[in-house]
């Protein structure tokens, strides 16, 4: 058959054959490279690896007429389109991947055989994954919502794969509890919505009746929830591991991630406009920071602690709701990570990565932490139906960087084909066959169990509210109004007063000051009942190390300034603004009416980043608005530049201005302190737009 098929319009038809615009001969034959269009193009074939000629036109029996079931090609293509897609992640759906390395700067050879963990220097392979909990996989980058922290370490020893969270604590003590949780927190059944959020009936029902949240609560109802960047959080491992050395000694370890770029979150209102203006802001921040080899880096550390030292604290390190304060247990950095490779395609590895808490290396092992306990059932369970096969362990993402080898056979999608007659263990018949390893093999800590078997919570697990105090109380003034007004935030949006009620009760025996502060943001007439509790709520030493503000660093590095331009705009001086804000390690980025650019007094055309509308200030850390007195005056019936300008001082930015700017600013009704400074003055504007203007807070809303 010809290549020039019927298509009853044949200058239609040339301009359809996409795969060769310009005309160039495309001849296909299976697995041979041609030439089209000034490159080498592999013949584009079937499944089978039969060469299409033709991919616009399904085969019809006349020109006009019916497709026919005969053509193999269409329903090679549509089957495999049908099957695109493979069952969503229930929780963490939405999630951002990348590789890079870990590199180990201080041994742990003392305290574990695990070679990732001794061999200083060696730089070991790993994918982190970081995502959202409670969303679908197409939701937005910046719900409020826990983050989590999933890293694969491709050990020699096989791989580790360290399942973790942007906060040290959980929801829960038991994992029997975690289906009730998720369902409570997901979209309410009947309705359907809200998709990744917290503020909503069925949520707060739960967590009424769920004392052993209260911790979680303070930590989900701060900013740790609104991240600036995937680039500045901390990761935590959250439940106590086990380190056992060569002589079979264990010591309890827990695992950080500290951001090389520091904490920084955003403001509440600024997040639910960023989540307008980019629904993608965390996964397109850091695609663009890789790709400008500004390689995102996080410290690894760890809090190790004997039996005996754990025996004395004043709560239960098996208990997720605890976390054990840096205060208590200094924390000892050994390692680093650093992300420098996306990925090359996001469902190969990014969705089809399967981490599972069960998977560790000889020298780590379990603590008894009963959340934990369950999780290393139900991540390789959710994997089987995710990925639809036992054999997921041999999909590239997935698989061991080092030899691995048994008698496991067969099964949906093997790719392996195992030589021999031989699968089993042990055996005689064959010389080369895997077999056990005693000494260097994985084992277990050997510890002595007793007690009574039973479905009873340790007495030890009954203090719900005093670490939950201690976060509270160890936040900055600003932090703790956040808090307050984030459940004042939350709980307007239950319909239920009971549940209402019930959670300022809790409150109350978190912190009287802050049930008070709730209460009278929902209007409460009287203040309700706190709950029965059986344990009395211990004080304990305000913790700065769970602050954000304390862990914010003044850098620019990793953060980015927005210049707002119009025609006529003085071009010296943006120059030295753009010059002092990327000698600072800022991204700068330039914002005018027009994305084709504007025309500057010099006369020059300035090329702008992009259009005032699909720029909002809220993409940025700091701004600055230069703009002559006739851009002024058109903007002043703008209202994205009046939103540019009068949101970047609510959400405490700084801002430089000249003439022009300061104009739009008083057209804005914008008010004028400490951040917001001459576009002269380049140092003060480069040393307020480090920070953000926290004092500024009280003039431009009503907190809790
Ligand atoms: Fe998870 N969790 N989880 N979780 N979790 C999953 O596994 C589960 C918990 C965490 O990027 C699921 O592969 C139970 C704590 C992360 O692919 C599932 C319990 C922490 C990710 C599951 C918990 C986490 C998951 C869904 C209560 C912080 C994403 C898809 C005992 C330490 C990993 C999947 C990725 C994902 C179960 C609680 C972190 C259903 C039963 C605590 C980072 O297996």
């Amino acid at each position: 058959m010809s290549n020039e098929k019927t298509t009853g319009n044949s200058g239609k038809r040339k301009q359809e054959k996409g795969a060769a615009p310009n005309g160039d001969a495309q001849v296909a034959a299976g697995g041979e490279l041609h030439q089209i269009a000034g490159g080498q193009h592999p013949a584009l074939t079937t499944n089978q690896g039969v060469a299409l000629s033709d991919n616009q036109n399904s085969l019809r029996a006349n020109p006009r007429g019916p497709t026919l079931l005969e053509d193999f090609i269409f329903r090679d293509k549509i089957t495999h389109f049908d099957h695109e897609r493979i069952p969503e992640r229930i929780v963490h759906a939405r999630a951002t991947g990348a590789h890079g390395f870990f590199e180990l700067t201080a041994s742990l050879k003392q305290y574990t055989t695990a070679r990732i963990l001794t061999e200083l220097g060696e730089k070991t392979p790993v994918f982190t994954r970081i995502s959202t909990v409670a969303g679908g996989a197409g939701s937005v980058d910046t719900p409020r919502d826990v983050r989590g922290f999933a890293v694969k370490f491709y050990t020699k020893e096989g791989n580790w794969d360290l399942v973790g969270n942007n906060i040290p604590v959980f929801f829960i003590q038991d994992a029997i509890k975690f289906p009730d949780l998720i369902h409570a927190v997901k979209m309410e059944p009947d309705r359907g919505f809200p998709q990744s959020a917290t503020a909503h009936d069925t949520f707060w029902d739960y967590i009424s009746l769920t004392p052993e949240s209260m911790h979680m609560v303070m930590w989900i109802m701060s900013d740790r929830t609104l991240p600036r960047s995937l680039r500045m959080i901390e990761g935590f491992g959250v439940h106590s591991f086990r380190l056992i050395n060569d002589v079979g000694e264990s010591t309890f370890v827990k695992f950080h991630w500290r951001p090389k770029l520091g904490l920084q979150s955003t403001i509440w209102d600024e997040t639910v406009k960023i989540s307008g203006a980019d629904q993608d802001f965390h996964r397109r921040d850091m695609f663009e920071a890789i790709a400008a080899g500004n390689f995102p880096e996080w410290e690894f550390a760890v809090q190790l602690f004997t039996q005996e030292e754990a025996d004395r604290f004043p709560f239960d390190h098996l208990d997720a709701t605890k976390l054990i304060p840096e205060e208590l247990v200094p924390l000892k950095v050994i390692g680093r990570m650093v992300l420098d490779r996306w990925p090359n395609n996001f469902f190969a590895e990014t969705e089809q990565v399967a981490y599972c808490p069960s998977h560790v290396v000889p020298g780590i092992d379990f603590s008894n932490d009963p959340l934990l306990q369950g999780r290393l059932h139900s991540y390789h369970d959710t994997q089987l139906s995710r990925l639809g096969s036992p054999n997921f362990h041999q999909i590239p993402i997935n698989a061991p960087k080092c030899p691995f080898s048994n008698q496991q056979r067969d099964g949906h999608m093997q790719m392996e084909q195992p030589k021999g007659r031989v699968a089993y263990e042990p055996n005689s018949l064959s010389e080369n066959s895997p077999r056990e390893t005693p000494a260097h093999g994985f084992h277990s800590a050997a510890v002595t169990e007793t007690g009574e078997k039973g479905r009873i919570r340790a007495e030890s697990f009954a203090d719900h509210y005093s670490q939950a105090r201690q976060f509270y109380r160890s936040q900055t003034v600003y932090e703790q109004a956040h808090i307050a007004s984030a459940l004042v935030f939350e709980l307007s949006k239950v319909e239920h007063v009971h549940v209402r009620e019930a959670i300022v009760g809790h409150l109350r025996h978190i912190e009287e000051d802050l049930a008070k502060r709730v209460a009278a943001g929902l209007a409460f007439e009287k203040m309700p009942d706190a709950p029965v509790t059986s344990s009395p709520v211990q004080e304990m030493a305000p913790s700065p190390a769970l602050q954000i503000i304390g862990k914010m660093k003044e850098t620019l590095i990793g953060r980015s300034i927005g210049i707002l331009i119009t025609n006529g705009s003085d071009g010296a001086v943006i120059e030295r603004i753009k010059k002092a804000g990327t000698d600072a390690g800022a991204a700068v980025k330039i914002v005018a009416p027009k994305v084709g650019g504007a025309k500057l007094d010099t006369g020059l055309m300035l090329a702008v980043d992009g259009q005032l509308a699909g720029m909002p200030s809220v993409l940025f850390d700091a701004i600055a608005v230069i703009l002559s007195d006739e851009g002024a005056k058109a903007l002043a019936t703008e209202s994205a530049a009046i939103d540019f300008v009068r949101d970047a001082f609510g959400h405490l930015k700084a801002i430089a201005v000249d003439n022009g700017g300061l104009a739009l600013l008083k057209i804005a009704n914008v008010g004028h302190d400490a951040g917001v400074v001459d576009a002269n003055d380049r140092e003060a504007f480069i040393a307020a737009a480090k920070t953000r203007q926290w004092d500024r807070e009280k003039s431009v809303r009503t907190l809790a």
